[in-house]
């Protein structure tokens, strides 16, 4: 009688152990569904977060898509999607806030300028990095902050894809800066040493941007 017992306690578990390992199997892809947590921080929900852009939602081609590298970089790159994220993965809690007084925090996963320039390399002397993006706007971050702060470009936020309002394929990650530092829909980066102002700042935004500072005028 016990041995029946322990023999159909073992036919229950190992039914059970496959059901779970059914569960488990990558059917759908869990891991794309939205975090609301992360590193035990609470994250702004998608819907939640606010959005802002000069022209609108840009749409772009995943397939056709190319991420340029150009300026003081030893070898020019022209990045496709699958490319970026084929470098080593930074995933960060982070918040953004506008200079209009909202902000959020979310879940940042992409790659870091750093990785991008290990391989383009960076000719002596270069200063600032200029981002351009497909609506016609530009910012510009000083190299410096730019490696020493290890910045990234996300392409994931709260763990979706970054969705097309949100700068799909890759918005910067300008951590510490004002929002309009935080370029959406990138497709050019050029290495220069040259003063550069983008957008916001050629209309007397702050150039520096750093969040807690005065962001627009001088007095
Ligand atoms: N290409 C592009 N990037 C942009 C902007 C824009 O108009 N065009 N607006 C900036 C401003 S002012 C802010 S506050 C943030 C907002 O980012 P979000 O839409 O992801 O919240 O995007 C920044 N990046
Ligand atoms: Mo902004």
């Amino acid at each position: 009688m016990p041995d029946r017992i322990i023999l159909s306690g073992l036919i229950i578990i190992m039914f059970v152990c496959g059901c779970v390992e059914q569960q488990q199997a990558p059917a759908v892809n869990v891991s794309d569904k939205e975090n609301l947590f992360f590193e035990g921080k609470k994250l702004t929900p998608i819907e939640e977060q606010r959005n802002n852009a000069i022209k609108g939602t840009q749409f772009i081609n995943k397939e056709t898509y190319t991420l340029q590298v150009t300026g003081m970089v030893n070898r020019s790159l022209n990045l496709s999607y699958e490319e970026l994220l084929a470098f080593p993965v930074a995933d960060r809690f982070l918040r953004m806030n506008c200079v209009e007084g909202w902000g959020f925090d979310a879940r940042w996963t992409g790659v870091t300028l750093n990785s991008i320039f290990n391989d383009s390399g960076l000719k002596p002397g270069a200063k600032n990095v200029i981002f351009y993006c497909a609506d016609g706007y530009s910012t510009s971050l000083e190299l410096d902050y730019l490696t020493g702060n290890d910045i990234m470009l996300a392409y994931r936020l709260n763990n979706v894809t970054l969705p097309p309002e949100r700068g799909f394929p890759l918005q910067l990650v300008a951590e510490g800066r004002y929002g309009y530092k935080w370029a959406k829909w990138i497709t050019h980066i050029e290495v220069t040493d040259q003063p550069y102002e983008g957008f916001w700042e050629s209309r007397g935004y702050s150039n520096t941007a750093k969040v807690g500072e005065r962001a627009f005028g001088i007095f």
